[in-house]
């Protein structure tokens, strides 16, 4: 099987090629015990901002695939990557050596095994205290509890602890289910929306507990300005939600009429 981990970086010079290299180690790793006898054909696939710091370079010595994408944002990075990966797993991280990245092939091997279609991760139960500023902490506890009010029609019935973390941006999935999806933002909104559009279309989900660590090099997100827009995303998301589901009712309903009626 062919998978692709996907890696937005704008400005990861410190950190990218680490990154690549702990990813590639583990995932020969699993290539010689778990996945045997049918190894995972991993592409690394860094979509690289147009960055100045020789982050491009860094990720194709460091034997990374690479595609510049010189329109701004983390959501359309992804959208970028996405369309230009050759797996039929995808797996996703940031380049600044937060995510665990070892722990992919195991999160593949659970999304093959127990027939999920997505995975995601909940950084939330294993922070490290240097990892978030306290404005990027109090950003996540309230776009978290807006999520759980907001959307807990979609939440009921998860496994687990449902959601914790909407923010999160390490997903393993089946490439398949990006058909399916409506995904328009291009910014750091894409995260919700990419899980939000998971449980709308009823896919089969789970969030898996993970470590989060201090980040190499310079943030890219604006805790209160992405936060902000991140919350405005949530509402209108919800609302055009709402709408949707009162249009199908109300067609369910004409519909049942003109059949009574026709009687
Ligand atoms: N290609 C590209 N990558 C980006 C852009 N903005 C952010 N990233 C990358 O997306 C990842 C997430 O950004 P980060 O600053 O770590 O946000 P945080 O993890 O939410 O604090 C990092 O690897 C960034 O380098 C962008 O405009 N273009
Ligand atoms: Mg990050």
């Amino acid at each position: 099987m062919r998978a692709t981990l996907v890696v937005p970086a704008l400005n990861e010079g410190e950190a990218i090629a680490h990154v690549i290299a702990s990813f590639r180690e583990a995932a020969d790793k699993a290539n010689a015990s778990t996945f045997l006898p049918e190894p995972i054909d991993w592409e690394i696939l860094v979509v690289d901002g147009a960055s100045s710091d020789g982050t491009a370079e860094r990720a194709e010595a460091a034997g990374a695939r690479v595609i510049v994408e010189r329109r701004r944002g983390y959501g359309r990075a992804y959208t970028t990557g996405f369309a230009a990966a050759t797996g039929e797993v995808i797996a996703t991280a940031d380049g600044d050596a937060t995510y665990p990245v070892e722990e992919i092939p195991r999160l593949v091997d659970r999304l093959l095994r127990n027939g999920l279609d997505f995975i995601t991760c909940d950084r939330m139960a294993s922070v490290d205290r240097r990892a978030m500023t306290t404005e990027h902490r109090i950003g996540n506890a309230l776009l978290n509890l807006l999520v759980q009010v907001a959307y807990r029609h979609l939440l009921r019935d998860l496994p687990g602890e449902g959601l914790v973390d909407s923010q999160s941006g390490m997903w393993v999935f089946r490439r398949r289910i990006l058909e399916r999806l409506n995904l328009t933002q291009e910014g750091m909104a894409f995260s919700e929306e990419l899980k939000l559009e998971v449980l709308l279309k009823g896919l089969r989900f789970e969030e898996v507990p993970i470590r989060y660590s201090e980040r190499w090099g310079a943030p890219k997100l604006s805790s209160w300005k992405d936060g902000s827009r991140n919350m405005m995303f949530l509402i209108r998301k919800r609302i055009a939600v709402g709408r949707s589901a009162g249009a199908a009712s109300s067609h369910r309903l004409a519909s049942k009429r003109a059949r009574t009626s026709a009687r």
